[in-house]
């Protein structure tokens, strides 16, 4: 017999025959009205777990992990505001519930069930997921990989303060709003989790305002491996800048007491509180789960005598807000309406194709104010020494530099943050002056913490910032990288296009320094980057493309809400020359204000017919120090730079490459993964030109003579292009 069942049983069995577990009486501010509803909730919540498991076994719904145990979280959503962003935990559908009460209009039961049916009427994730969340309850839904919302949540509480003071035009919170965070007692020692406590610690130990509830639902167990008997008390108490709450979940009057004081700690003071919450968990984990499997039966029975909704017919029994028969009633009056709506949901249509699957990988454009770009005023303001130098050929890292300043000057809402972006104005000089010109708030020297870098710009991001972080080199954005495959990317898909969180990620990165920082300085791989459907990969050759692009980023993410990676070559940042020494061709000058390169376009220098050769980054300022060596083989070349790396500008480089005899694939990262596997599909499905690559051995980068040794050279180019055009 399905454990759900038992535990329905026990509880009509009990309250008929008054067997109710034990506990304190009643205290505490919660009125009787209220202590009603939530009960209510709770009930809800639960009818709602049995609904999923009987759809799932008619073949009618898909998912079924439940709240049940988990009811009193209905007591913590009373003590928050419905303005408070809430990231929940899977087992908090009692919260969403309660908060629906707070919000005219809301028909939670149905909007609940048409997401258990995986309807596309949905209205919180469109049909893609049975998943809690609510635009109109100020829920994001969340992904289940355990722990990777709090970096997040840490960013969005930062962002209250940070709006404070530059409001963005797409602000989403009030000034006064704190932020909800909850997550499961196994789940507090991801490294995801216990990172977002750190910085989350780290920020308010010095004062840095930080409304953020953690909350941590301790039922004692994740999946099958307990937690140990007093680990979580153990490890919060003494923690610094984090205040320690602790309520009993099962009590509804103590929880909402409880949530009260800290909300209002967190609310008040400004700074993150952690509220330890014992709760219990009926019937396993999720559906195909049996708890009987690894505890014992009386371990099981024991739980079970401990129902949540059996200890509030208890208490509310005690407050003379209910009686038994009264709370037994409504319990089954909540049981027959949720079969009833069910009846209804499941008939409402579902996806079908690829097509409705994909509607929200992008997510919709906003309207954004018109600007003007920045005044002259301004920018002699802000640019200072700097400003004659602005019409001067410059290296590609110094004109970065010029373009960023003014972003930051046109979009007030732009901000940076990364380990040394500020002060030190990065470890390339990219950010120099940046913090002396836009001020500590809006250039962010982060802790040393990649998810946490990400985090707070995702957050940030979900209260109208357009956030750039920074990751120092592109080998340590892996550490960091589910920020952005499983949260970032995800968000506007499975919200159904509701939720975004726009930004402009700038990676250092590529390889080709000099005989410096072997592998971990000189990543050569962005497969990781380009299978994440929806996100823009960027990367430049030179200056003048590197600022226009970059603007196209901004405009990007602000106005059209995209992620988007601006992978920077380091090689590159410093380099003047290009073919003979103090040449300074590689120097180019800053591109005017207003011109941009659209996304899907490609560079192109020369329009040779005998051979095109594809590249980007260093492969194209290798393939420019190639050129006079192809033109004295007698090979016309045209060298066309990709520019964008995902999507690829598969119609631009199509287009590009007509009229010429071959192409070359000249590409910097691995044969295995690499950029050049997609443009040989690419060619083979779309032109009758033949074609070769020279790309990068499947290896690491090493350091000193032999630095470059694995990657294409001016030399390996000239003679793959030999060979190519040599050939039948
Ligand atoms: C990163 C990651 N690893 C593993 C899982 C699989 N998983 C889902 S829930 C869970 C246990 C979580 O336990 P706890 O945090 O105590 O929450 P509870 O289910 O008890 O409420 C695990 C291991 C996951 N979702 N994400
Ligand atoms: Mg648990």
């Amino acid at each position: 017999m399905d454990r759900a069942d038992i535990v329905h049983d026990n509880f009509l069995q009990r309250v008929k025959d008054r067997q109710l577990p034990t506990g304190p009486r009643p205290s505490g501010p919660l009125a009787a009205h209220q202590a009603v509803q939530l009960y209510r909730s709770g009930c809800l919540s639960r009818a709602l777990d049995r609904q999923s498991r009987k759809m799932q076994r008619a073949g009618q719904g898909f998912y079924t992990i439940g709240s049940s145990g988990h009811e009193g979280l209905a007591a913590i959503a009373a003590a928050l505001r419905p303005t408070d962003m809430a990231f929940l935990h899977y087992r908090d559908a009692a919260f969403q519930i309660e908060r629906a009460n707070q919000v005219p209009g809301q028909t939670i039961a149905w909007d609940m069930l048409l997401s258990f049916a995986s309807s596309s009427e949905d209205p919180t994730s469109g049909g893609r997921h049975k998943v809690l969340g609510s635009k109109a309850l100020c829920i994001p839904p969340q992904t289940s990989t355990i722990a990777s919302h709090l970096p997040k949540a840490v960013g969005v509480a930062y962002s209250i303060g940070a709006a404070k003071r530059h409001a963005p035009e797409h602000q989403a919170l009030p000034s006064d709003a704190v932020v909800y965070c909850s997550f499961g007692d196994a789940s507090a020692n991801h490294s995801t989790a216990q990172g977002a406590f750190n910085t989350a610690g780290w920020t308010a130990y010095q004062s840095t305002p930080l409304p953020l509830l953690f909350v941590c639902e301790d039922n004692g167990i994740g999946i099958s491996t307990k937690t140990p008997e007093g680990w979580i008390a153990a490890g919060f108490q003494p923690r610094p800048g984090l205040k320690y709450f602790y309520a009993n979940g099962l009590d509804i009057y103590e929880t909402f007491r409880v949530a009260q004081e800290a909300a209002e700690y967190v609310r008040l003071r400004k700074r993150p509180a952690f509220l330890h919450l014992k709760t219990i968990r009926l019937y396993g984990h999720a559906g195909a789960d049996i708890p009987t499997t690894y505890l014992s039966r009386a371990e099981v029975e024991a739980e079970e005598a401990q129902d949540p909704l059996l200890h509030s017919v208890r208490l509310l029994d005690e407050a003379g807000a209910l009686a038994p028969d009264q709370s037994l009633a409504m319990y089954e009056e909540v049981n027959a309406r949720i079969e009833r709506i069910a009846d209804e949901a499941v008939t409402r249509p579902r996806l079908a194709t690829a097509r409705d699957v994909m509607q929200s990988l992008i997510p919709p454009k906003r309207p954004c104010r018109p600007t003007n770009g920045p005044s002259d005023a301004a920018r002699a303001a802000a640019f200072g020494g700097d400003f004659k130098s602005l019409d001067d050929p410059q290296p590609l890292g110094r004109i970065l530099n010029f373009a960023l300043t003014d972003l930051m000057l046109e979009h007030g809402e732009i901000v940076m943050m990364g380990e040394d972006v500020g002060r030190k104005g990065g470890v390339y000089g990219v950010t120099q002056k940046l913090w002396q010109r836009f001020g500590p708030d809006r250039m962010i020297d982060t802790l040393l913490d990649e998810q946490s870098i990400l985090g707070l710009a995702i957050g940030m991001a979900q209260n109208g910032f357009v956030p750039m972080p920074e990751i120092q080199f592109l080998a340590y954005l892996h550490n960091a990288e589910d920020q952005l495959r499983g949260e970032a990317a995800t968000l506007p898909f499975f919200s159904d296009g509701q939720y975004t969180n726009p930004m402009v990620v700038r990676v250092a990165g590529l390889g080709y320094q000099k005989g410096f920082g072997g592998h971990f300085h000189n990543d050569n791989s962005v497969a990781v980057l380009r299978d994440i459907p929806g996100l823009i990969l960027a990367c430049p050759s030179n200056g003048a493309d590197a600022a226009a692009m970059l603007r196209e980023c901004v405009r990007l993410a602000r106005e059209e809400q995209r992620l988007v990676v601006f992978l920077e070559p380091i090689a590159l940042y410093a380099t003047r020359d290009l073919h003979a020494e103090k040449d300074g061709a590689w120097m180019t000058s800053y591109p005017a204000l207003g011109e941009r390169i659209p996304l899907g376009t490609v560079g192109m220098h020369g329009a040779g017919t005998d051979l095109a050769i594809v590249t980007f980054g260093n492969g194209y300022y290798l393939s420019r120090k190639a050129e006079p060596a192809l033109t004295a083989a007698g090979i016309k070349t045209r060298i066309i730079d990709l520019r964008w790396l995902s999507p690829l500008p598969e119609d631009a480089l199509i287009a590009a490459i007509a009229g010429a005899d071959r192409v070359l694939i000249v590409d910097e990262t691995r044969r295995s993964g690499g950029v050049a596997e997609s443009l040989m599909a690419l060619l083979a499905e779309r032109v009758d030109i033949p074609f070769a690559r020279e790309v990068s051995e499947d290896s690491f980068i090493a350091t000193g003579p032999a630095y470059a040794a694995t990657m294409p050279s001016v030399q390996s180019i000239v003679e793959a292009a030999k060979t190519l055009v040599a050939r039948a």
